[in-house]
């Protein structure tokens, strides 16, 4: 059985975005591989949270994570501060990192943007990422996308650190979808669907009800051809568009385009309308039951147990191949 290990920030409602490129590939692993799976609080402190909201979020993604389908039978699911090892397999790994590969990441790059009061923790972020990787003996990342580089990077220092001090981490690989593993903004599909973008019409989060949907996809922007077809180039828009609904209603691209040949895009977007609300029902149900519920707390406690003892291995080996501590 392979190890698989990812996880998601608890910053405000996850999107579709956030489903199609990483949550529902963390459900179809579960059943054949070993999983843990994190709500990185730690990562969302890199910029300011109001400690009541970061709190609500929390638990919010812990729901969102049973209401999409992983089963704590089968996933080890957790909050990240809860296991110490993370911000301490951090430090060691950040004095392995150079600060010349961090400044190449496009994430600090773009958030940033070239401030000199941009906090620390956003530059080191990568590293703390690498560090819950490389704890748990990670096979598999399941990610969007937009991780790629900071999967590289864990990668690096991971080989880095075996040839400096022998063996001392599994190299872990990244597993990006092909569709759905880039969904686009639906105000500007020239940028990734985003929690922290200002707009709340350019996504749909998982939780909308039906006349936010609604919404979102009527006004999202296309181009002024009228034709629906594939082309990232010049219909960025549309294409975004048939990639969520091949997603959602799992039928290939090809298939969409065939159906709305000579349709216009409202057709189609009432159409998508649907296929979305259709999908996202279930979970917000599933999502409303399991919220309140004293189970989700029981859940987080012994998912931190069991993440803890797998982490405590990995730190003791960690710590004598550095020569760290007593013996
Ligand atoms: P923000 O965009 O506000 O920085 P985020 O949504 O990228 O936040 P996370 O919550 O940490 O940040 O992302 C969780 C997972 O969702 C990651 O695996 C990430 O790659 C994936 N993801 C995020 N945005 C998209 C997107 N637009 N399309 C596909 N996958 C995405
Ligand atoms: N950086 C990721 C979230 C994240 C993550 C991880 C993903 C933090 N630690 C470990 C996979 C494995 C993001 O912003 N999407």
């Amino acid at each position: 059985m392979k190890r698989v290990f990812s996880g998601v920030q608890p910053t405000g409602n996850i999107h579709i975005g956030n489903y199609l490129g990483a949550l529902r590939q963390f459900v179809e692993l579960q059943h054949e591989n070993q999983c843990v799976y994190c709500i990185v609080d730690l990562h969302s402190i890199t910029v300011p949270q109001d400690p009541k909201e970061l709190r609500k979020h929390i638990l919010d993604v812990a729901a969102l994570y049973l209401a999409v389908g992983l089963d704590p039978e089968k996933s080890t699911v957790f909050v990240q501060s809860d296991v110490p090892g993370h911000a301490e397999l951090s430090w060691i790994l950040t004095c392995n990192s150079y600060t010349g590969e961090l400044s190449r990441m496009t994430q600090f790059k773009d958030k940033s943007r070239g401030s000199e009061s941009a906090p620390t923790g956003l530059f080191t972020y990568p590293v703390l990422m690498a560090a819950d990787i490389l704890l748990y003996d990670t096979d598999v990342v399941p990610v969007g996308n937009d991780q790629k580089q900071h999967i590289e990077l864990c990668r690096d220092i991971a080989i880095r650190i075996n040839n400096k001090y022998g063996k001392t981490f599994v190299v872990p690989e990244g597993r990006f979808l092909k569709e759905g593993a880039r969904i686009m903004s639906l105000d500007d599909p020239s940028s990734k669907m985003s929690k922290s973008a200002e707009n709340p019409l350019s996504r749909i989060s998982l939780l909308d009800d039906e006349k936010t949907i609604k919404k979102a996809i009527m006004r999202a922007t296309t181009d002024s051809e009228g034709a629906i077809y594939y082309d990232l180039e010049n219909k960025p828009g549309i294409s975004n568009l048939l990639n969520i609904y091949s997603s959602f209603s799992g039928m290939p691209v090809e298939d969409i385009v065939t159906r709305y040949e000579g349709r216009g895009y409202g057709d189609f977007k009432k159409d998508l309308v649907e296929v979305t609300v259709d999908a996202l029902r279930p979970i917000r149900e599933r999502f409303q039951e399991i919220r309140p519920s004293q189970e989700l707390i029981h859940i987080l406690r012994d998912g931190a147990e069991k993440a803890g003892n797998l982490s405590e291995k990995t730190m003791k080996r960690v710590k004598e191949r550095f020569g760290l501590g007593v013996e």
